[in-house]
C-alpha cells in the first residue's frame, strides 16, 4: 500500500457482500464548486449558441441554474449530448452537430480527485486507469421532461442494468469499478439509486434493448420478479461503490430541483475498458508516476480525435455494445 487504507474492513466486506456500497460523503462540497462554476458557463454559453441558431426560443437568463437548464432541455432534447462527459452512445445515424460531450478542467479534476482515487485504490490497487465510460446525468423534475429524453437515462429515471452489460466482451475479465459521484443531494423523492444486495454474485442477466432512446439495455420486470432493491441516498459530495455484476437503477426525480450526478469507472492499468473507441487515461500509478494524465486539455483533444476519427470515419466498428444477453424469448 502507498497509503493508509480509506476503506474501513467493514466497509470493504459490505462492498464484496453486496457489490456496492454508499459512502455518504466522500469529496468536500467545496471541491464540487469548480464543476458547478464550469457548468454554469457552459449552459450560459450553449444558451446563447442555441437562441442564436434558433434551437431555443429564449435564453432564459433569469433563471436560476437548474430551472434554465431543464427549461433548455425541454425544448430541445439533444443539450443533453452536450452537457454530458462522454461521446454519444450511438453506433448508428451520427449527426456532427449533435455528436457533442463537454470535456472540461473541472470534470477532469474530479475524475482525478484524491479521495476518489483513494477509494479506487482499495478496490482495484495503485495502478489506476480511469476508464471511458462515464457519464453526467443531470436530471431536470420528471413531470418536465420532453417526451423524447424522459426515457434517456441521463435525464431521466434509469432502468435496471448491471454496468458490464454495456461493455463490449473483451473487458469481460477486466476489474471495473463504478463510482457514482452525487453532485447535488440524492434522495429518494429526486432519484437517488437503489440496488439490488449480492445481485453480482448471480451472473449476467437477460437485458432488453429500450428502443425509446440509444438502445440502453434494461433488466426487464419478468426476471427481477418484483425486487425493489435498497436505495441508496447520499448527501452532495458523496458515493456509491459499484461491483460491475451488481444490479441497479436510479429512481424518477419527483421533487421541483434538479437531481445531478455523475458516474467514473476505473480499472487496473492494461485491462481493456470495453469501449475501444473512446479514450480513458492513467490516473494514478505508484510504479510510474510519469505516465499519470495530469493535463485537462491533453486529456479533452484525446476526446476530440476520438470524436473526428468516428466522425470522418476511420473508427471501424461499433462504439457501444447494446445487444448483450438480448434474450428474444424473454425481451
Ligand atoms: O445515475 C443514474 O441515473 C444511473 C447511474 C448508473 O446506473 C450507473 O452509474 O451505472
Amino acid at each position: 500500500m502507498t497509503q493508509p487504507s480509506t476503506l474501513t474492513p467493514a466497509q470493504l466486506a459490505a462492498f464484496e457482500r453486496d457489490g456496492f456500497l454508499a459512502l455518504e460523503t466522500l469529496v468536500p462540497p467545496e471541491d464540487l464548486v469548480p464543476i458547478e462554476e464550469e457548468y454554469e458557463q457552459l449552459i450560459d454559453r450553449l444558451a446563447k449558441e442555441l437562441f442564436h441558431k434558433g434551437k431555443i426560443s429564449q435564453t432564459y437568463a433569469d433563471l436560476a441554474f437548474g430551472a434554465r437548464y431543464g427549461a433548455m432541455i425541454a425544448e430541445y432534447p439533444d443539450l443533453a449530448n452536450f452537457v454530458n462527459i462522454s461521446l454519444p452512445l450511438l453506433n448508428e445515424g451520427i449527426d456532427p452537430d449533435t455528436f457533442q460531450m463537454h470535456a472540461g478542467a473541472a470534470v477532469f479534476n474530479l475524475m482525478r480527485h484524491p479521495k476518489v482515487l483513494d477509494v479506487v485504490q482499495d478496490l482495484v490497487g495503485p495502478e489506476i486507469y480511469c476508464s471511458p465510460v462515464q457519464q453526467m446525468r443531470m436530471k431536470p423534475p420528471a413531470n418536465t421532461l420532453h417526451s423524447a429524453v424522459a426515457g434517456h437515462s441521463n435525464v431521466g429515471a434509469t432502468t435496471w442494468h448491471q454496468d458490464i452489460v454495456a461493455l463490449f466482451d473483451e473487458a469481460d475479465d477486466t476489474h471495473q469499478i463504478t463510482v457514482w459521484l452525487a453532485i447535488t443531494d440524492a434522495t429518494i423523492e429526486n432519484g437517488c439509486l437503489t440496488s439490488v444486495p449480492a445481485s453480482h454474485r448471480e451472473g449476467p442477466k437477460v437485458h432488453c434493448s429500450n428502443l425509446a432512446i440509444a438502445r440502453e439495455p434494461q433488466v426487464p420486470d419478468s426476471v427481477m420478479d418484483g425486487r425493489e432493491g435498497t436505495p441508496l441516498p447520499v448527501q452532495k459530495g458523496g458515493a456509491v461503490l459499484f461491483h460491475k455484476m451488481n444490479v441497479h437503477r436510479a429512481l424518477p426525480n419527483l421533487s421541483d430541483g434538479l437531481r445531478w450526478s455523475m458516474d467514473l469507472r476505473y480499472h487496473p492499468t492494461g485491462q481493456a475498458s470495453g469501449r475501444p473507441a473512446f479514450p480513458g487515461f492513467v490516473a494514478r500509478s505508484k510504479s510510474n508516476p510519469a505516465s499519470e494524465q495530469r493535463d485537462s486539455a491533453a486529456w479533452a483533444a484525446t476526446w476530440e480525435a476520438a470524436r473526428q476519427k468516428i466522425l470522418s470515419g476511420q473508427h471501424k466498428g461499433r462504439l457501444f455494445e447494446d445487444t448483450r444477453w438480448n434474450d428474444a424469448a424473454v425481451c
